[in-house]
């Protein structure tokens, strides 16, 4: 496992920024657009590894699917609280992790099920390493650190298989990176 791209993944500035509360609101709201276009990619991504999963794992990625439909409302609500519109055009790096989400439509279901765990695992390790954040952001960050979502995490981790699949795994550990970047950019 490749310790330092997790690292780097999941330790950045603009984690420590949101926990310290010396984030922008641009670079704050810039991220959220970004994100939200993410989320609606990555619904898109995991309605199809669902209709081709194997039938023991057809519950767990059901209700990552239905969780995902949920945040979308949850990320609509908290931009008209912000008061930002959500209708941002693409930034590269978001452009870069949707081409890697449609190239894994193309490879093997253990290969996909493996990049989906990284994507949910770095994500709960990134924000809780942003916890316990200062105000306003504290709200996103528990959000994004519940036991409920932990649980998901750990459920994926038993239908992945990373020391098989290295490559997808050091792909979205990049792209992660470069999608936390962006927002400080
Ligand atoms: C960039 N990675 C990024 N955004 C997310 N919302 C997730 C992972 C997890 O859903």
């Amino acid at each position: 496992m490749p310790d330092d791209l997790w690292t780097a993944a999941t330790r950045h500035p603009f984690l420590d920024a949101v926990r310290d509360g010396t984030i922008t609101d641009a670079a704050f709201d810039k991220w959220l657009c970004q994100d939200a276009l993410f989320v609606a990619d990555l619904l898109i991504f995991q309605a199809r590894l669902l209709a081709r999963a194997p039938r023991p794992d057809q519950q767990v990625l059901v209700g990552g699917c239905a969780a995902l439909v949920a945040e979308l409302d949850w990320f609509e609500e908290q931009a008209v609280r912000r008061g930002i519109d959500l209708d941002a055009e693409p930034l590269p790096a978001t452009l870069a992790y949707r081409e890697l989400l449609q190239r894994l439509d193309d490879e093997p279901y253990a290969a996909a099920i493996t990049a989906l765990w990284v994507i949910e695992r770095v994500y709960l390790l990134g924000w809780t390493s942003a916890a316990p954040a200062a105000a306003p952001l504290d709200g996103f960050v528990e959000h994004w650190t519940t036991p409920d979502f932990a649980g998901y995490v750990e459920e994926l981790g038993a239908l992945a298989s990373p020391g098989e699949h290295e490559e997808q795994v050091n792909a979205v550990l990049k792209l992660e990176v470069a999608f936390w970047d962006m927002a400080l950019a």
